[in-house]
């Protein structure tokens, strides 16, 4: 690594961007602990101050891990999903020690298309809220979801439901639990807005997952297309051998 007092770059943030490309190159690896803040401190004359700040960035952006004790480790670049249990983004994040957070892009209560009707089994036409928005992890972008639910089993939406938990007010909504869903995976690349909002390059890849969720008694109440940085995660499927 190669600190320059001169540049008008902080140092903490000059820190930050070389441990993330020694991560990003593969030089230091998931679950590799990292030089001490004495250490760096040492190596480069600058403060532990300086250091704790650079660290501290980088385990807030979920590039490393503390623990209690032992020292600062490298995360793994990319979370695993499993394709098994059917969980909400906010539970996903929770279950992984992250702080789930969403942005709108847009909202529009719109009219059913005679698509989304079949897809969803309600009436046509009727109204359907289209929510589209970020999910994000400590604060960094991981996918964009645009989700259709129809206004009779969601109710008016607003601010703080799109902030939260959809899938909670759903329960929450129509007294059902939610209790499965067809999900299809895509590759593909991010386009310029995509990428913008993801802040991955443009080209980048992405997937492209369209999931239909149902509650309990069988009524659909999304329809989901959301598009999920490549480079964060892997999509994990167990199975057992058919006999
Ligand atoms: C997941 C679902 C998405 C759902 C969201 C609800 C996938 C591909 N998508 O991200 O369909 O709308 O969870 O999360 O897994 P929430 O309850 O935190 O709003």
């Amino acid at each position: 690594m190669n600190i320059d007092k001169q540049s008008p770059i902080p140092i903490y943030y000059q820190i930050m961007e070389q441990v993330k490309a020694q991560i990003k190159s593969g030089e230091l690896k998931p679950d590799m602990p990292l030089p001490s803040e004495r250490e760096y401190a040492e190596q480069f004359g600058i403060s532990r101050m300086t250091v704790r700040q650079a660290l501290s960035n980088l385990v807030n952006e979920g590039f490393l891990y503390r623990q209690k004790g032992r020292g600062t480790f490298v995360s793994k670049l990319k979370m695993e999903q499993a394709l098994q249990g059917l969980t909400s983004f906010t539970e996903d994040m929770k279950s992984r020690g992250m702080r789930p957070s969403s942005r709108l892009i847009d909202y529009q209560l719109i009219d059913s298309t005679e698509e989304l009707a079949a897809i969803l089994g309600c009436g046509h036409p009727s109204r359907i809220h289209k929510i589209t928005r970020v999910r994000l992890a400590n604060d960094i972008p991981m996918a964009i979801e645009a989700s259709h639910i129809p206004f009779e089993l969601a109710g008016e939406l607003n601010q703080s439901h799109f902030k939260s938990s959809i899938y909670e007010h759903i329960e929450r909504y129509n007294s059902t639990p939610i209790s499965r869903a067809k999900q299809e995976l895509e590759p593909s690349a991010a386009t310029q807005d995509e990428a913008n909002i993801l802040g991955i390059q443009e080209g980048a890849p992405v997937l492209l997952i369209k999931r239909t969720t149902y509650l309990q008694n069988g009524t659909a109440f999304e329809h989901v297309k959301s598009v999920y940085r490549g480079d964060r995660y892997t999509f994990v499927h167990y199975m057992d051998r058919l006999s």
